[in-house]
C-alpha cells in the first residue's frame, strides 16, 4: 500500500518528487522505476490506438490475413563463428583465413541494407532482435550479419522512436558468435556531412566498445584523403576495417573513361597503403555487370593479398550474374539479403546463391532448411511494413540511366510523389543523369547522392533545364546542399568540380579543396556533456547518448524527450507500435531479460471537453487508466 501511494502521488506523475526519497530507499526506487516504465509504455499504447502512427497515417494498412512472425527455434548449442575467429586470430590473421578460406563466405545484409533499401529503413527492433538467436544457432558459418550503421542510425530515432544503441546491444547478445558488421560514410559518419574529425573518432570508439566488429567504411567521392580518420580510429580498436570504392559508372565503356579499370585499381592501392584489412567493391547502384565484374575482381586479385568483398543491388535484375562472375574471380566473401527482403533495390536473394554455389568448389556451406526458414521469418515481418512498400515492381534498366543508389531510389521517388511529381517519375530519373552529367560525373551514395537527387527535384518541379542551371545570365536558387557540395564541404571528387558552374553556385565565394574535417573545430565534449546533463530523457549523458549527439543533435535530443514519455516502445510488437491495441486483445511485452508485462486494452473513452481521452487497461490483471490528447 505504502508502494502504492508512491505511485499515485501526483508529484511522482510530476516528475517534481526529489530525488532524495529515492537516495534513501533505492530499492523501492527501483520498484517503482519499474511500474512507471509500464505507464510509459501504456500512455504510449492509448496514443498510438486514439492516433495511429504519424508513419503510417494514410499509408497501405498490413494485410487481413498478416500474421505473427515465428522465429524458427533451433536448439543446438551455440557454435563458433567468425566472431570467435577475430578473437582468436586478431584482424590481420583473421583477413589470412579469409584468404585461405575455400567457401564463399557470405554475409546477410536483412538487418541493415536489406530494409534500408527495401523498406525505408523502418524495420523494427524487435523485428530484428526476434529472429537474431535463430542466425546465431543455423548459421554460425556465416560470415557476417550487417546489422548496423547507414540510415539505420537516423532513422531509429527519427521515425521509430529507438534508440540504435540498444538495437546493437541485444543483437550482439543474442548473436555472440557470428561477426556484426556495419556500415560508416567516413567522415560523414551515419550522417549526412563532415563532421569534426574527433566527432568521428568519438563515434566508432563508441560503435566497437557496443558490438562492431566489422566496419565497412567508404567516401562518398570515393576520396580516400576522406577516409583516413576513420580508418585510423577502427584500426586503433583491434576490429576489422573493410575500405570499400564506391563503384559507378561502366568500368568497360570506353567513353566513361574516368571511372575505369586502372581508376579502381589505384583506389584500392591506397586503401591497402592505408592499412584496410578488407577491400570491398560497393555497387550501391547495382550498376556492375556481369563482364565487369570479372575483369575487376580478376585484376584486384592480381594485385593484392588482401581478402575481397563484393556488395551490390540487384535494381537491374542482373545482380546475382555479376556475384557468381565476382565468386569464380577470387572474391572472398559476398553481401546477399534473406530472399523476402532480397531483389530489386535490395541484395540478391541469399537463398538463392548458397542454391547455386551448392555443390561447386566455392559451395558456402550454410544450411538451406535455415536459409528458408529465417526467410519465412522475414517474410512475414515484411507484412507489418506494407506502409513502407515501393511500387517498383519488377528489374528496372533504367538503373544504368540514373545510377541512383538501391537506398536512394524508392526514397526520392516517395519525395517526388510528395512534392507532386506523381506519374514524372522518368523525367526525374532522366534529370538525375543529367545532373550528375552536369557536376562532372560524380559517385553517387550517401550524401552525395542526396545532394544530386535535391537538384534533380528542384529542376523538375520547376521546370529548368541543364542549360537554364548553367546559364550564367540566369538566376537559380540552388538547394542549400549543392552549394555545400561545391564549396568542398563534402570533399573533392577526382578531377575536381566544374569550374564555371561552382562560380556560378558560389557567386564569387572561394570553394575549399582542404579536407572539410581538418578544418571544424574540434568538438567540446565538456561543453556537451554539460549541454546534454538534465535533458529529458538523457541518462547520463553516457558514451552513446554522445555519439548519438554528436551525429545528430536534434534528433537524439527530440528521441529521449520522446522515450521519456512513451518508455520502452521498441519491445513492442509492431503491429501495436504502428497501430495500437484493438480492445480485448492481450499482449505480453518483455522489457527486459525475463521482465515481462502483460497489457490488455479494456476500453477506450470518448473523448472529453479538454481534447483528453481516457483508455483503460487491464496492466498484469490490475486496472489502469491512462489519459492521451485526441490528435484528430
Ligand atoms: C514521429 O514523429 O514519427 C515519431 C513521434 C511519435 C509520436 C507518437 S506515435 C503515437 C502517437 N501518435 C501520434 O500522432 N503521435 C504519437
Ligand atoms: C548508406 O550510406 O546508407 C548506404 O547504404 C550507401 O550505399
Ligand atoms: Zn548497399
Amino acid at each position: 500500500a505504502f508502494l502504492e501511494n508512491i505511485i499515485t502521488n501526483p508529484k511522482f506523475h510530476d516528475n517534481t518528487y526529489t530525488t532524495r526519497f529515492i537516495d534513501e530507499t533505492p530499492e523501492l526506487f527501483d520498484q517503482v522505476r519499474r511500474r512507471d516504465r509500464a505507464t510509459k509504455l501504456l500512455t504510449y499504447i492509448a496514443d498510438v490506438t486514439v492516433n495511429g502512427h504519424p508513419e503510417t497515417r494514410n499509408r497501405p494498412a498490413p494485410p487481413a490475413h498478416a500474421r505473427k512472425p515465428q522465429a524458427p527455434v533451433y536448439k543446438t548449442e551455440i557454435q563458433k563463428g567468425t566472431r570467435d575467429l577475430l578473437k582468436e586470430l586478431g584482424p590481420k590473421k583473421f583477413a589470412d583465413w579469409m584468404r585461405a578460406e575455400k567457401r564463399t563466405l557470405i554475409t546477410d545484409t536483412t538487418m541493415r541494407d536489406g530494409h534500408q533499401s527495401a523498406l525505408a529503413t523502418r524495420i523494427r527492433t524487435h523485428d530484428i532482435v526476434g529472429i537474431a538467436d535463430a542466425y546465431a544457432r543455423g548459421l554460425p558459418g556465416l560470415f557476417s550479419l550487417e546489422c548496423w550503421g547507414g540510415a539505420t542510425f537516423d532513422v531509429s530515432m527519427r521515425f521509430l522512436t529507438e534508440d540504435p544503441w540498444e538495437r546493437l546491444h541485444l543483437v550482439r547478445d543474442k548473436a555472440p558468435n557470428i561477426l556484426l558488421q556495419a556500415l560508416v560514410r567516413g567522415a560523414n559518419g551515419v550522417g549526412y556531412m563532415s563532421y569534426p574529425d574527433s566527432a568521428v573518432e568519438f563515434f566508432i570508439k563508441e560503435a566497437a566498445a557496443n558490438g562492431v566488429d566489422l566496419f565497412r567504411v567508404f567516401d562518398c567521392l570515393n576520396w580516400v584523403e576522406s577516409m583516413r580518420v576513420s580508418i585510423d580510429a577502427i584500426l586503433e580498436t583491434g576490429k576489422l576495417c573493410e575500405g570499400a570504392i564506391c563503384y559507378t559508372g561502366d568500368m568497360l565503356d570506353p567513353a566513361r573513361s574516368k571511372y575505369d579499370l586502372k581508376y579502381y585499381l589505384d583506389l584500392a592501392k591506397q586503401l591497402e597503403a592505408a592499412g584496410c584489412h578488407i577491400l570491398c567493391i560497393k555497387d550501391m547502384g547495382g550498376l556492375m555487370k556481369p563482364n565487369a565484374a570479372k575483369v575487376l575482381f580478376k585484376a584486384l586479385r592480381e594485385q593484392t593479398d588482401l581478402p575481397l568483398h563484393f556488395h551490390t543491388h540487384d535494381t537491374s535484375g542482373i545482380s546475382a550474374a555479376s556475384v557468381l562472375a565476382a565468386v569464380e574471380a577470387g572474391v572472398d566473401a559476398v553481401d546477399a539479403a534473406m530472399d523476402g527482403l532480397s531483389g530489386l533495390t535490395s541484395q540478391p536473394s541469399l537463398g538463392s546463391l548458397v542454391a547455386a554455389l551448392e555443390r561447386t568448389e566455392y559451395a558456402t556451406g550454410l544450411d538451406q532448411k535455415v536459409t528458408r526458414d529465417i526467410s519465412v521469418y522475414w517474410e512475414t515481418v515484411r507484412q507489418q511494413y506494407a506502409a513502407f512498400e515501393s511500387d517498383l515492381k519488377g528489374p528496372a534498366a533504367e538503373v544504368y540511366l540514373h545510377e541512383m543508389p538501391g537506398g536512394q531510389f524508392t526514397n526520392l521517388k516517395e519525395q517526388a510523389r510528395s512534392l507532386g511529381l506523381d506519374g514524372r517519375w522518368h523525367e526525374v530519373a532522366e534529370t538525375y543523369a543529367a545532373v550528375n552529367k552536369m557536376f562532372g560525373d560524380i559517385v553517387k551514395v550517401t550524401p552525395s547522392s542526396k545532394v544530386v537527387g535535391d537538384m534533380a527535384l528542384m529542376m523538375v518541379s520547376s521546370g529548368l533545364t541543364v542549360a537554364d542551371v548553367e546559364d550564367p545570365k540566369r538566376d537559380v536558387a540552388f538547394p542549400d546542399s549543392v552549394v555545400m557540395l561545391f564549396r568542398g564541404e563534402l570533399g573533392q571528387p577526382p578531377g575536381g568540380w566544374p569550374k564555371e558552374l561552382q562560380k556560378k553556385i558560389l557567386k564569387g565565394e572561394a570553394p575549399v579543396t582542404e579536407r572539410p574535417g581538418k578544418m571544424l573545430p574540434p568538438v567540446d565534449l565538456d561543453a556537451i556533456k554539460k549541454d546534454l546533463s538534465g535533458k529529458p530523457g538523457v541518462e547520463g549523458p553516457t558514451g552513446t547518448e554522445i555519439a548519438s549527439y554528436l551525429m545528430y543533435p536534434k534528433v537524439f535530443t527530440d528521441y529521449a524527450a520522446l522515450a521519456d514519455i512513451y518508455g520502452p516502445t521498441s519491445a513492442l510488437p509492431t503491429p501495436v507500435y504502428f497501430y495500437g491495441l484493438p480492445e480485448e486483445q492481450e499482449i505480453s511485452v518483455e522489457i527486459e531479460q525475463g521482465k515481462s508485462l502483460v497489457i490488455r486494452c479494456q476500453a477506450i473513452g470518448r473523448t472529453d471537453e479538454d481534447g483528453m481521452v481516457r483508455v483503460f487497461f487491464e496492466l498484469n490483471g490490475q486496472p489502469r487508466m491512462v489519459k492521451v490528447p485526441d490528435r484528430a
